[in-house]
């Protein structure tokens, strides 16, 4: 039988991370890890978001190593960088082009209406910048310049998504459909990670080294973090965010790491420690991440792989990148030459 030349397009996912720290745990189980299992149903993209970083303030030495390790930790953990788009946001010049045209769709109280710049502007007194204000037309850019029909990212990124909708419609409404309005994917499962040192924060990678367990850290490292983790003075197993968020947050991680549920977990610590706990969470994590770190290992020996693929890739997102800003620059009736 002849197959049928007819190849049915897939619905397109976009999704970022900023490259300003060691990439954590919960980026991998809150982010990366859904990612693979979505790769397959969708054409997709994922950035390494290096403009966004720069809201806060980069070593340019880290900054540099931040993204190169991201990028073999995309495709480490599973995302192919052939079948889909894994770049730079810097190469492509498209994204800030367009946030220019898209701050001019975007209303000042839109933008102070948004917790993160409210947070951020908290806790960077000395440095609230214009970019951290306007971060979120930055990232409407990036996902309207590639038509996407999926954003999959955390809860704590839903508010950008729906500016993004905003931005996108209202531009829309004006000048017909230039832009596809996105869909957010916040899946209701998927584990929020808390800090080791501070269970009531989310474990962030531009936090201290003992809050987080990187990706990359070896099996000791991981072991001392996890021993050192704050819990309580209690001695009951318990899955109970409020009340217990250092234990709850162990049996979170360890259920991530061995693909069942944190009742499950609970489950089969019943009459336990926390000492017994926490060493079956180490060993789960190490378990887990030991083959992402040897496929990096292997990635990052090559000297020329990770930025030849970060150059084919960033061909390949100006084109797609380029055909959206064009048609929308002509609607807006910017001269054509
Ligand atoms: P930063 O410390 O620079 O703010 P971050 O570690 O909070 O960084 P982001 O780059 O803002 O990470 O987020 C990348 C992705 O990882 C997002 O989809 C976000 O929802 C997810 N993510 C970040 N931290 C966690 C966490 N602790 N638990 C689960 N998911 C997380
Ligand atoms: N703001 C996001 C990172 C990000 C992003 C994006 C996510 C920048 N651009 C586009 C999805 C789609 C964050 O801080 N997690």
């Amino acid at each position: 039988m002849t197959e049928t030349a007819t190849t049915v397009r897939k619905p397109i996912l976009y999704s970022g991370i900023q490259p300003s720290g060691n990439i954590t745990l919960g980026n991998y189980i809150g982010a990366i890890r859904n990612f693979t299992l979505l790769e397959k149903d969708y054409d997709c993209l994922f950035a390494i978001v290096d403009l966004h970083a720069l809201t806060v303030r980069q070593d340019p030495a880290a900054l540099r190593r931040n993204t190169a390790e991201l990028t073999a930790l995309y495709i480490a953990s599973g995302l192919d960088p052939v079948k889909n788009i894994v770049y730079c946001q810097s190469h492509v010049p498209q994204h800030a082009e367009l946030t220019w045209i898209l701050s001019c769709f975007t209303y000042m109280g839109e933008l102070n209406r948004m917790t993160q710049y409210k947070e951020k502007s908290a806790q960077h007194t000395d440095n609230i910048n214009a970019g951290l204000f306007t971060y979120p037309v930055l990232m409407a850019a990036d996902i309207l310049l590639y038509q996407t029909n999926v954003v999959p990212v955390g809860g704590d990124q839903k508010q950008h998504l729906e500016i993004t909708r905003d931005i996108a419609q209202r531009f829309n409404g004006v000048y017909g459909n230039v832009f596809v309005v996105p869909e957010a994917y916040i899946p209701k499962e998927t584990a929020r990670i808390m800090s080791l040192s501070d269970p009531t924060r989310k474990m962030s990678k531009s936090d201290p080294e003992d809050s987080l367990i990187s990706l990359l850290d070896d099996a000791a490292a991981v072991r001392r973090k996890i021993r050192r983790a704050v819990t309580d003075s209690e001695a009951e197993i318990l899955f109970d965010p409020e009340k217990k968020p250092g234990v709850s947050n162990l049996l979170s991680i360890c259920a991530a790491m061995t693909g069942t549920t944190p009742e499950t977990v609970t489950a089969s610590f019943q009459g336990m420690g926390y000492g017994e706990l926490k060493e079956a969470t180490a060993e789960a994590v190490i378990a887990g991440i030991t083959p992402i770190q040897e496929r990096y290992k292997e990635l990052v020996s090559d000297k020329t792989y990770i930025s030849g693929i970060l150059k084919s890739n960033a061909e390949r997102a100006r084109a797609l990148a380029q055909r959206t800003l064009g048609k929308a620059q002509k609607k807006l009736g910017l001269y054509q030459i």
